[in-house]
């Protein structure tokens, strides 16, 4: 039902886009390699340089791989690594075999990707450290595929339709149950066409890619968008501003993404000016605060431009390119992507979106994809909104219980139970607290079995949490009191909990 009050929000021009060319990922990424096959699309700072010819043979070759270790179009594969060209060749080689990519965090505790590789059912799983699954009954290789047969013959390449499933990532969501997300190849394009085209990204353009590449905004926003554009990326493993700088100056990286975490650290370090030698610099998966904003502007000139997305979208709304980038906001809605704000009791509204980046549904889960879409097909941010006067989209708030830090999102449910799974603790609750670096941090709060242990109980909740939780899930800070505030249904009352 559409309420008469809905603000609906269109971005005009977008439907003179083709925000489906290529009809699926392989299908853009080649015919962009094509191109220009003696194009350098992926370097590192240790200078490898590899052209789109030798990528295109490089996956190809990993997709025959696959196939001759028996892998058909559909099956999946669990790939939790580091970044490499590896990483990246095992990553593309997959979607060209036409298999399901389920990414996740290498640095997840053992028993946490166990638990992914039971609930996602993988035919094949691409680690690091190939011992990591234990006994578990999935063949396992590393990002190099080395152990895999070579392809003795010709392999069916490039077939993926656009509403096959490429990508199934992982959300631990509010509900405490991790939440399958099935990105199709019909809705990553999309997404890619339309930052493209927003940031006028340009076959000339190479991006410093540090990113993690397990979630959407290093995977969804910084390779596939290099790769639909035929343009290229610096790979890099890890976030240092040393090396963002190292990219820029002597690798030619035009473009930079981070979460503001990275921004912050770039504003306190001394690479901050070298920023002034980016074409452009975009901001997201966590509020940019505006004195962040003003800081990078004033110390190098660059105007970040702040964008919002999600898993399950990708990229929604975004600054302009050419046009006012406005602090504290994230623009207009990207091309395709359709937005309206839905008020909400209290005064306030909740962000609706729809759009051929917005997933159908959840994998399995018929109560969250009822609990998510609104009977007319929207999906429900859990993200609240306003416009501005010059209709610029705000973020003022969220409906759901959401903790995000340094750009990764901690459910507190999922803290809590592992927190009062401990002997001595009677129960727990876990909010988040304002910090400069990292925009919140984990704060838990205690109570004890036994009140007069406190000191010994916080030290060993540490230790507990080691092992059981990724390090950027666990309470950094902890406060013992004799009760958690709750209400007449059970439900913690956050807001009664001060950090
Ligand atoms: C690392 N640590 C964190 C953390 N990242 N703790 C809290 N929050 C985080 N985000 C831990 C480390 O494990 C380590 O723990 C300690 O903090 C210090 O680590 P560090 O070396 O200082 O951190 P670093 O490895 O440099 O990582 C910081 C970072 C990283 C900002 C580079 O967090 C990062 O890459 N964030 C990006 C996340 C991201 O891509 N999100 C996109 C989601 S998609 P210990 O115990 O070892 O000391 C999405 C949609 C959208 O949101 O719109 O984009
Ligand atoms: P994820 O589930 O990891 O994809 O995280 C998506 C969430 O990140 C969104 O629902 C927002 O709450 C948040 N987010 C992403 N970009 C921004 C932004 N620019 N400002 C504020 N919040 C953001």
């Amino acid at each position: 039902m559409t309420a008469p009050h809905w603000r609906v929000h269109l971005r005009p021009g977008s439907t003179d886009v083709d925000l489906a060319a290529g009809g699926s990922l392989p299908g853009a990424f080649t015919a962009a390699w094509a191109t220009d096959p003696g194009r350098v699309v992926l370097s590192t700072l240790d200078g490898v340089r590899l052209n789109a010819d030798e990528l295109a043979a490089r996956t190809s070759s990993a997709a025959g791989r696959y196939a001759a270790a028996g892998l058909s179009p559909g099956d999946r594969v669990l790939l939790s690594a580091g970044t490499s060209v590896d990483l990246v060749v095992a990553y593309l080689g997959a979607l060209r075999r036409g298999l399901t990519v389920v990414p996740a965090n290498p640095g997840s505790p053992d028993a946490e990707l166990a638990r992914l590789a039971s609930g996602s059912r993988p035919a094949l799983a691409v680690l690091d450290s190939p011992g990591r699954l234990g006994d578990a009954r999935v063949p396992v290789t590393t990002p190099d595929l080395a152990s895999l047969p070579r392809s003795g013959g010709p392999v069916d390449l490039d077939r993926a339709r656009p509403e096959d499933v490429a990508l199934i990532i992982y959300t631990s969501g509010t509900t405490g149950r991790p939440k399958g997300v099935p990105l199709s190849h019909a809705n990553l394009l999309a997404s890619a066409h339309a930052v493209r085209l927003a940031w006028r990204w340009q076959p000339d353009d190479r991006l410093a890619l540090c990113l993690p590449l397990f979630h959407v905004h290093g995977l969804g926003v910084g390779l596939h968008g290099t790769l639909v554009t035929g343009a290229s990326a610096t790979l890099m493993p890890k976030f240092e501003p040393a090396a963002v700088a190292a990219a820029i100056a002597d690798d030619g990286a035009t473009m930079f993404f981070g979460v503001p975490t990275m921004y912050h650290r770039l504003a306190g370090s001394a690479h901050l000016s070298s920023l002034a030698g980016l074409r452009l610099a975009v901001s997201g998966s966590a509020p940019l605060p505006v004195g962040l904003h003003a800081a990078l502007r004033e110390g190098s000139g660059q105007v970040v431009l702040e964008r919002y997305g999600m898993t399950e979208t990708v990229m929604l709304v975004s600054n302009p390119y050419d046009g006012e980038r406005r602090p504290g906001t994230v623009g207009f809605p990207l091309p395709g992507v359709e937005v309206r704000l839905a008020p909400r009791s209290g005064g306030v509204s909740e962000i609706e979106v729809r759009g051929p980046n917005v997933i159908s549904g959840y994998l399995d889960d018929p109560a969250a994809t009822a609990a998510s879409f609104t009977v007319d097909g929207w999906l429900r941010t859990g993200d609240l909104g306003e416009l501005d006067s010059d209709g610029y989209l705000r973020i003022s708030g969220r409906v759901k219980e959401l903790i995000i830090s340094g750009g990764y999102n901690v459910y507190p449910r999922e803290v809590e139970e592992v927190l009062r799974e401990h002997p001595e603790v009677a129960d727990a609750a876990v909010v988040g607290a304002p910090s400069a670096e990292w925009g919140e941090t984990v704060v838990a709060f205690i109570v004890a079995a036994d009140p007069a242990d406190a000191d010994a109980l916080a030290g060993s909740l540490v230790d507990w949490c080691v092992g059981r939780l990724t390090a950027y899930k666990r309470p950094r800070e902890w406060r013992f009191v004799p009760a958690i505030p709750r209400n007449a249904l059970g439900k913690i009352e956050r807001h009664r909990l001060t950090p």
